[in-house]
């Protein structure tokens, strides 16, 4: 590593430490999903909430199927959590289908949540690494539509950029039309990772929020244990808006946090392993 990896502050043994919610399923392998996410969340020291959308039935080979828990259930888990304990920011990974979608579009409107109040990351998962989908075609406008214009910020990669606005991102050129087409869906910022672009042996992100262009370099790591690093990233970033950074500086903490744990990943089961945070207990 060739700076080290900024530290967001602890708080003291005994305190309440900030609190971020992660609206996601759960993975059976521990590898993505709300296991990830709250091995992140734990490991930047913020303590961790979750609404769980679906249990999958997964293991590092694919997803065997999924169960959605109720409409009512996941705007039930949103507003127990935030009524009582509160939270400084959000992410939703995984949301399942267009019933779900809607249901923690119009919780976060009715408890009066805004982007001031709490940041909201929207990663619009699509489907897993092994392309089994984990979100119902028909849902992409209910994204779209419902939860892209209340998120701070949203997360696609390649593939979710081509299902969401059209675009083939091939080259910078169509990464910045992506972004543009995306930001026109009303969230305030969008991120388009460019983590598949494979012209490239960077791992190039690019941000942007209708005025301004950032980009985010670093180095493509070698290995295909990257599942939940999509996940890993969104949480990151969450964590670091809970802390107050800005939208530009979270980003960059959290592609620095997942090259980390793309460095630490490990082979687990027969197909593909974890990005894993726990470099940072060493
Ligand atoms: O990494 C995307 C993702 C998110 N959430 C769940 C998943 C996956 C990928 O497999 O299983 C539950």
């Amino acid at each position: 590593m060739s700076q080290p990896l900024p530290v967001l502050p602890l708080a003291p043994a005994g305190a309440t430490p900030l609190r971020v919610l992660s609206i996601a399923g759960s993975d059976s392998g521990g590898g993505a999903g709300i296991q990830a996410d709250m091995r992140t969340m734990a490991l930047l020291g913020v303590h961790a909430c979750v609404a769980v959308s679906a249990v999958t039935v997964q293991n590092t080979v694919g997803v065997k199927g999924f169960h959605e828990v109720p409409d009512d259930v996941v705007a039930a888990q949103i507003e127990a959590v935030v009524t009582d304990i509160g939270v400084q920011a959000a992410k939703t990974g995984m949301l399942a289908s267009s019933g779900i979608i809607a249901a923690v579009a119009a919780t976060w409107s009715r408890l009066g949540l805004t982007r001031s109040s709490v940041p909201l990351v929207v990663d619009p998962v699509c489907a897993s690494m092994h392309g089994d989908p984990l979100l119902e075609a028909s849902a992409l406008d209910s994204l779209r539509g419902q939860l892209f214009p209340l998120a701070t910020l949203v997360t696609p990669n390649l593939d979710e950029v081509r299902l969401l606005v059209g675009v083939d991102v091939v080259d910078v050129a169509s990464q910045r039309e992506a972004a543009k087409a995306l930001h026109a869906l009303g969230p305030q910022w969008a991120l388009v990772k460019g983590g598949h672009l494979r012209s490239s042996d960077r791992s190039c992100d690019l941000l942007y929020d209708g005025a301004s262009w950032y980009e985010f370099d670093a180095e493509r790591l070698p290995g295909g244990n990257d599942h939940g690093g999509g996940d890993t990233l969104a949480t990151a970033i969450a964590c670091a808006l809970a802390h107050g950074y800005t939208v530009p500086d979270a980003v960059g903490f959290g592609k620095r946090w997942v090259t980390e744990c793309l460095r630490a990943s490990y082979p687990l089961g027969h197909g593909h392993g974890p990005v894993s945070p726990l470099f940072r207990l060493s």
